[in-house]
């Protein structure tokens, strides 16, 4: 990647720590720090992040400037009253619990969000600072999602990619937030929106569905006038680093150490950081069950679990790191003997060349936390296993169960179900063992953190280039003044109109459609030049046409081109039409309506729509998909079409299309300038039969066969503005 990347988050991968007077540098904990930072080493890049302390004295920040310069890091220094309200406070207690699925942990406090969009801020600031135009801009998670779109307000055209590295709730869940819209158009100030499952992306999307008003194919969103792609991208690890370390030296030395303690019992382990989302407490209960109905594994296995500090001043973690101390303390008073300790319990950070040796000593590794955005632990566990001994029991909940399928996978919440689980790991013989973990290995080798940050950077600057392509395409006034130029020096002009969504906006009830005054004259003008020949092509009914046009003397066709009315003339169809096709579907039609609150079925000559535009929620989108399948079925057989548009679903002959009717109006005329505007599939059949010089424009959509695009029906009656008021040029020599 030759351009510089430059990585926001909330800590940088140092922390700065008092020493008695003086300042250290430690590399900070936690998943982002750990991965992120290996796969950086090599880039050209600028890392920007809060140092995780309180620094007050001008001279100290001097310092701690410089030394933090020499490794690309640049700092973001917060007040405690910041740290107090931004961090421990909104991010810790309102965001973490929720998004975790702990919605009773949740707090909601307004001067912590106050504090929340003030820190955001800052961060912004100093990447607008310190960030140059070329730059990719990579902002990392909950702490920060306001980011993008206060980067962006500063940075129009930045390249932005945001990385959520916990969970993305359910919209029932994320709903609860009383500042839900602002974190998620925050979120979408950037180009690429990352998640580690496609669970997680499916619920943003879906709650971006609810929550704004976006236009939204699969998991590409049109957010205000730009596209933003929401995916998932499984982080992964520097796996050859730990399969290195596994086999070192060092290693090997801590792993006799460790085998000397526990003797020659089997070992479980357990590595996380303190938080309540891990699921301590529940594995610790389910290894108290073992020992109480397994008496066999008693002095035959200990359970060794690493807790690293984290977060120690939010209360909830006070009284759940009591929780914790107690439940150990009660299990090993209990079982003890005089040989053997049931738990080995340490709470701290450990150097990774000793977490390497835990890893490697193992046996089992429970990875079993409630909630977990993906889980590196497990996958640190599977890279440090050379010889492939060793099993890896693994909650369904983390992202990491996605991948790890050779994993014995619990539900953590299932107490038995945690118990039957270590059972089997204990009893699982070698040759399994080994089998299972090769297939891990190869999928944690393959899809290490270099393959994580390589897709999503080269992702985001697909998306970037796919945006690029559609701004190119937007007419735009330059553009819009060229074809001003052609339509004047043209003679014979054709202008193809569609109605609904191009002329007018969608209205919840279809008959509120109906042509304004200003419309109503817009044409009146433009048919009233001898040089143009306009048309109109809808999927309306000629009735709702003809109450509306009556006089408009134009070419119009109805019901998607089965009707035609040339300019003062009357109706006809354009070909011998089939119905009998529909009370069959009418009934299917008449289901969904039933089921569907809000959905309505329209019957024209010879086509059936089901409109949904007043049904509330997702369900509309659902039903349409469900009914789409059923009519698809039906219709292949019977030389009919089914179309699935925009709130609509529809079926009419095959026959009849708007290509068709584009055909008729091109048979026997010439023409030097032809435009055609739509904006509904059903319009690309037109805009994929006229020759090449003809300007077509799609009206507020993304992938088109149109040339060119604009936002929306304002914009098309803007150009036909411009049409209509240019005069005949003034007739000279005579
Ligand atoms: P975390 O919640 O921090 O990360 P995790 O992915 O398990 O969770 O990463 C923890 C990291 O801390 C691991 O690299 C581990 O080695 C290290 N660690 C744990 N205990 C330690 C100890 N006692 N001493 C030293 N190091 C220790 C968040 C999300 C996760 C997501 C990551 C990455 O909550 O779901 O996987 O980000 O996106």
């Amino acid at each position: 990647m030759e351009r510089r990347l430059l990585i926001v988050s909330n800590r940088l991968p140092v922390k700065a720590v008092w020493k008695g007077d003086e300042l250290k540098l430690r590399a900070s904990e936690g998943g982002l720090a750990t991965g992120l930072g290996s796969a950086c080493k090599d880039m050209d890049y600028l890392w920007i992040g809060w140092p995780g302390a309180e620094i007050r004295e001008p001279e100290i920040i001097q310092e701690l400037d410089q030394q933090l310069g020499e490794r690309n890091l640049i700092a973001v220094y917060l007040t405690q009253t910041e740290i107090n309200d931004f961090y421990e406070g909104f991010s810790n207690e309102t965001l973490w619990p929720l998004y975790h699925y702990f919605p009773s942990y949740t707090i909601y406090n307004n001067e912590n969000w106050n504090s929340y969009v003030k820190v955001n801020r800052k961060f912004a600031e100093a990447v607008a600072h310190e960030a140059t135009a070329d730059d990719i801009i990579w902002i990392h998670d909950y702490q920060l999602a306001l980011v993008p779109s206060m980067v962006r307000e500063r940075m129009p055209d930045a390249t932005i990619g945001f990385f959520q590295h916990i969970p993305f709730p359910a919209f029932e869940i994320f709903r609860l937030l009383p500042w839900r819209k602002e974190i998620l158009e925050g979120m979408l100030g950037a180009d690429l929106i990352g998640f580690h499952t496609l669970d997680d992306a499916g619920h943003f999307v879906d709650t971006a569905s609810h929550l704004l008003d976006l236009d939204i194919a699969s998991n590409n969103l049109q957010f205000e006038e730009r596209l933003v792609q929401v995916d998932a991208f499984p982080m992964g690890i520097d796996y050859q680093k730990y399969q290195n370390l596994a086999t070192s030296e060092s290693t090997a030395r801590n792993v006799a150490k460790l085998r000397k303690m526990v003797g020659s019992q089997k070992l479980m382990i357990s590595v996380d950081r303190l938080d309540y989302t891990k699921g301590i407490p529940q594995r610790l209960l389910a290894f108290q069950y073992m020992l109480e109905h397994y008496p066999e594994f008693r002095e035959n296995i200990s359970f060794l679990q690493l807790v690293v500090p984290s977060r120690d001043h939010v209360p909830q973690y006070k009284v759940f790191k009591d929780e914790i101390d107690k439940l150990v303390s009660s299990i090993n008073a209990r079982f003890s003997t005089i040989g053997w300790t049931p738990i080995y319990y340490f709470y701290r950070s450990f150097p990774i060349n000793l977490l390497s040796a835990v890893y490697r000593t193992a046996d089992i590794a429970l990875v079993t936390p409630m909630r977990d955005g993906m889980n590196l632990v497990s996958k640190e566990f599977v890279a440090s296993k050379p010889d492939r001994t060793g099993v890896l029991v693994l909650s369904e909940m983390a992202g990491a169960a996605k991948e790890l399928l050779q994993a014995i996978q619990v539900n953590p919440n299932d107490l038995l179900n945690l118990v039957d689980a270590m059972v089997r790991a204990i009893r699982l013989p070698e040759e399994e063992q080994k089998a299972n973990m090769e297939l891990m290995q190869q999928v944690v080798a393959k899809f290490d953190i270099h393959h994580w940050v390589d897709l999503f950077l080269r992702t985001l600057l697909e998306v970037k280039s796919r945006q690029e392509e559609q701004y190119t395409r937007l007419i735009t006034p330059s553009l819009g003044t060229s074809i001003l130029e052609r339509y004047e020096n043209a003679n014979n002009r054709l202008i193809i109109l569609d109605y609904d969504g191009t002329l007018v906006p969608f209205h919840q009830n279809i008959l509120q459609a109906f042509p304004d005054e200003s419309l109503r004259a817009l044409l009146d003008k433009l048919v009233s030049d001898p040089k143009n020949r306009v048309a109109i092509i809808s999927g309306r009914s000629h009735l709702h046409l003809e109450n509306w046009f009556r006089d408009l003397p134009a070419d119009f066709f109805a019901e998607h081109g089965a009707w035609y009315k040339p300019p003062r003339g009357s109706w006809k169809l354009t070909a011998n039409l089939r119905a009998e096709w529909k009370p069959a579907i009418r009934n299917i039609m008449e289901t969904f309506t039933e089921k569907t609150p809000g959905s309505s079925m329209e019957e024209k000559s010879f086509s059936l729509a089901w409109h949904y535009r007043s049904v509330t929620g997702e369900i509309g989108e659902l039903r349409a998909r469900e009914l789409c399948n059923n009519l698809k079925l039906f219709s292949a057989d019977h030389g009919l079409q089914v179309l699935c548009g925009k709130k609509v679903v529809e079926v009419k002959n095959i026959e009849i299309n708007k290509g068709n009717s584009v055909k008729q109006l091109l048979l026997d005329h010439s023409y030097d300038f032809i435009m055609a505007v739509g904006d509904d599939t059903t319009d690309e059949e037109m805009f994929r039969i006229l020759p090449e010089t003809a300007i077509t424009i799609k009206v507020a959509g993304r992938s088109s066969a149109a040339a060119y695009f604009v936002k929306s029906f304002k914009e098309v009656r803007m150009i036909l503005e411009k049409f209509s008021s240019v005069r005949e040029p003034a007739f000279i020599g005579k």
